[in-house]
């Protein structure tokens, strides 16, 4: 169904509605997106948040408004983007119980939804790493998780075996030998569970949907400008944000591709975003954070494949589908794109030792 923002949010954000053109933006599966064009030529991005994803918005706020007060005491020259208050200068504008926001539109860039050149995944990889290093060290005690334990995977695991529990017969048995895959790489969800209580692993402020659309580029030279979609800034492992990374910038399809053919790691991306990360974080992590910096990959491709499968299971409730069988699909995708990954580790892995080798020493 389209949705059309109503006239009284865009008179809240100062907007005016004569003139002013508005078309959905971006190609995200949870908010709604809007590039509103005014008649004086200024482009702003306008979103409405999805409740049922985001529980208490405000957190989403309070979170984003708490980093850039850091940021602008810190690091005043880094573009963070902050939304655009109403005019009674709140950050969300509530209207029939729908939240809206206004976010600048950054002048000159653009997104890649796949990266198609090495050097996007290092540009890309480089401004999440610039971002988790300079809020290392902001006290985390008040932010708030904006979707709770977005990426615990004991709890996602626990989901999943439930949902396998309580399938339809149909799908259940449609999906009997995919559930049995999922089921003997549960070594990855213990690998977390161990993890997760070492103070060696620690949390710290991280993105939470690190995909190459988030990051802005700059048109033309496609150099990274900053990165968007702050919605799950909260809390968080180095492994959430590396490895979504590792998931989506190494293979040359998306989780969208049906054909399993056509997936495979291109080494050369994965050595891109690599270096790119820890040329920005490499110095400041634990050396328990380094020992794994590989598991970050499986780990989040490991817990999509997961999400997809149980969001299968329980009769598609999460995920957009387009047919039946995608969410099937998508955890099919995913589970050969671990499976590929965890062929590669030793190769891997060097790429690391090289990567950590020259990560910076001079902060
Ligand atoms: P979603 O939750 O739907 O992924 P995003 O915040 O990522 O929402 O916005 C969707 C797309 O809109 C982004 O991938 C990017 O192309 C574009 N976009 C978002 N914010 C900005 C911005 N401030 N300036 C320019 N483009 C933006
Ligand atoms: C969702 O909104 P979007 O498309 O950026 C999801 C991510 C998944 C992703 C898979 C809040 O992100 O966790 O990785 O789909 N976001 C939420 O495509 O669940
Ligand atoms: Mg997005």
């Amino acid at each position: 169904m389209e949705i059309r923002p109503h006239d009284s949010i865009l008179r809240a954000f100062n907007i005016d509605g004569a003139g002013t053109e508005i078309k959905k933006f971006g190609s995200g599966h949870i908010n709604n997106t809007f590039l509103v064009e005014t008649r004086n030529e200024s482009q702003l991005i306008l979103q409405r948040i999805n409740t049922a994803v985001f529980k208490e918005p405000a957190a989403i706020a309070l979170n984003q408004r708490m980093a850039a007060n850091y940021l602008s005491l810190y690091h005043p020259e880094y573009l963070f983007i902050t939304p655009v208050p109403t005019v009674d200068g709140q950050d969300l504008f509530v209207f029939n119980d729908e939240y809206w926001r206004v976010i600048p539109f950054i002048a000159g860039s653009l997104t890649v939804d796949q990266a198609d050149d090495p050097s996007q995944a290092f540009q890309a990889a480089q401004q999440f790493g610039r971002l988790a290093r300079y809020l290392d060290g902001i006290d985390l005690q008040e932010f708030k998780p904006t979707i709770p334990n977005f990426h615990n995977l004991t709890l996602r695991y626990n989901a999943f075996e439930e949902a396998v529990q309580n399938a339809g017969a149909e799908r259940k048995a449609t999906a009997e030998e995919l559930i049995r895959a999922f089921l003997q790489h549960k070594d990855i969800a213990a690998t977390y569970e161990r993890l997760t209580n070492n103070p060696q692993f620690p949390d710290r402020l991280m993105h939470h949907d690190t995909k190459i659309n988030n990051v802005l580029l700059q048109k033309g030279t496609y150099k990274g400008l900053c990165v968007c979609d702050l919605d799950t800034l909260m809390p968080g492992k180095i492994i959430s944000d590396l490895g979504d990374m590792v998931r989506t910038y190494v293979c040359p399809v998306s989780e969208e591709e049906p054909d399993i053919s056509r997936i495979r790691i291109r080494q050369e991306y994965y050595h891109a975003l690599m270096d790119g990360y820890l040329s920005e974080i490499g110095d400041v992590l634990t050396e328990v954070e380094k020992e794994h910096l590989f598991y970050a990959g499986p780990f989040m491709i490991y817990m999509q494949g997961l999400r997809f499968l149980t969001d299968y299971l329980n009769g598609d409730v999460y995920y957009p589908v387009k047919y039946p069988q995608h969410n099937y699909n998508r955890a099919i995708n995913q589970l050969t794109l671990l499976e590929r990954l965890l062929e590669k580790e030793a190769v891997l892995q060097e790429i690391i030792s090289t990567c950590l080798g020259k990560a910076r020493k001079d902060i």
